[in-house]
């Protein structure tokens, strides 16, 4: 299996978030990436290869221009002021407030293009992005001109962009832009199976109204966890996509007795929408001792989790969400792929 990585992702540290009412060192860091190489370095994977450049074109199949615009010149606007640290949004709109208008102003732009203070950006985010979004976009070249599977290593991760806004230190939703890609390239029913602990509600709004994108979600209670507003069972799709949504809400606490049989329930349901293609947001924040999360996934649950993966038997792209427990972060991650290459 091909592993497409780039070392830009290390341009976006130094970054902040609040937790708890203070400003702490975001848990989405560099080190990640590095704890993922050390660990699938030492299985004999497959190889190592850097993206391949693919321009705004196919981020703008699923993100709105101005968002895109906002986010290649925030660095630069935020630094027109003066401010030599890290930009972090602090206004945001209610219900009843205007949501048509961009402010002309750099923390009015942060406000209307973000859902919460997770998306910290510094001088080298737009280009480790950038870099994110072309590596999800080779694993999808690769994926299409026939190979069985590959993994984007991507960082930033991407589940929780809209189309127009950023939130949960996602900016652009590199899943969504990969399932768009395979979809120009001819697959017919690209599904997307998304196992990180948190929902991915970037991807489902994306894809809500469209009957050839399904999107599987298997996640913590958003009456209980972030991002709290979206990812509830009854969200089933809308008009031409109703019945292409599919969320498995899990309290905290469950362990691989429940999470597996959620991921049997969202394996069924792609095997039943008949998918060309299944792409894997994979975040092993399931993990019992994540630092941010509530589930009680083991180490040797991510064999498990491959395997029924691989049963599929569909060309398979996964592309690397969340997860937080640096020191164990690269034996789930390589467990995952391990456990699909075995099978
Ligand atoms: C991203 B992924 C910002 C706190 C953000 C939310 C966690 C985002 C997880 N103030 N906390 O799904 O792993
Ligand atoms: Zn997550």
């Amino acid at each position: 299996m091909k592993i497409i990585h780039s070392p830009r992702h290390l341009g976006h540290s130094g970054h902040v978030e609040l937790m708890n009412g203070q400003v702490v060192p975001a848990f989405e860091k560099p080190e990640r990436v590095a704890m993922i190489l050390n660990a699938i370095g030492e299985r004999p994977f497959g190889t190592l290869i850097e993206p391949a450049a693919h321009g705004l074109d196919p981020l703008l199949k699923v993100h709105d221009a101005a968002y895109v615009r906002f986010l290649a010149n925030a660095w630069a606007m935020w630094t027109a002021d003066g401010r030599d640290f890290p930009a972090l949004p602090s206004f945001w709109r209610a219900p009843g407030m205007r949501t048509d208008i961009e402010p002309e102003t750099i923390d009015g732009k942060l406000g209307h293009f973000s859902f919460d203070a997770g998306c910290c950006m510094v001088a080298g985010t737009w280009d480790a992005v950038q870099a994110a979004a072309d590596i999800a976009l080779t694993g999808a070249d690769l994926v299409a001109s026939g190979e069985r599977a590959a993994f984007a290593l991507c960082r930033p991760p991407g589940h929780h962009a809209h189309a127009g806004t950023m939130g949960g230190y996602c900016f652009i939703n590199n899943a969504a832009v990969a399932a768009q890609s395979l979809r120009d390239r001819g697959a017919a029913r690209v599904a997307i199976l998304d196992v990180d602990y948190h929902h991915g509600n970037g991807t489902q709004a994306i894809f809500y109204d469209r009957p050839d994108v399904l999107v599987c979600n298997i996640h913590a209670d958003p009456l209980q966890e972030f991002p709290y507003f979206l990812g509830f069972a009854d969200e089933i799709g809308a008009g031409a996509g109703e019945g292409f949504n599919a969320n498995y809400p899990l309290r905290w606490g469950t362990d691989y007795a429940g999470w597996g049989a959620a991921l049997d329930a969202a394996c069924a349901r792609i095997e039943a929408f008949g998918a060309d293609v299944v792409i894997v947001s994979l975040g092993v924040d399931t993990y019992k001792d994540d630092p941010i999360s509530q589930f009680q996934l083991n180490s040797p649950d991510y064999l498990k989790i491959g395997a029924r993966i691989a049963a599929l038997a569909r060309p398979t792209l996964f592309v690397m969400e969340g997860g937080y427990a640096v020191e164990a972060i690269g034996v789930n991650v390589a467990n995952t792929l391990e456990g699909f290459l075995q099978r």
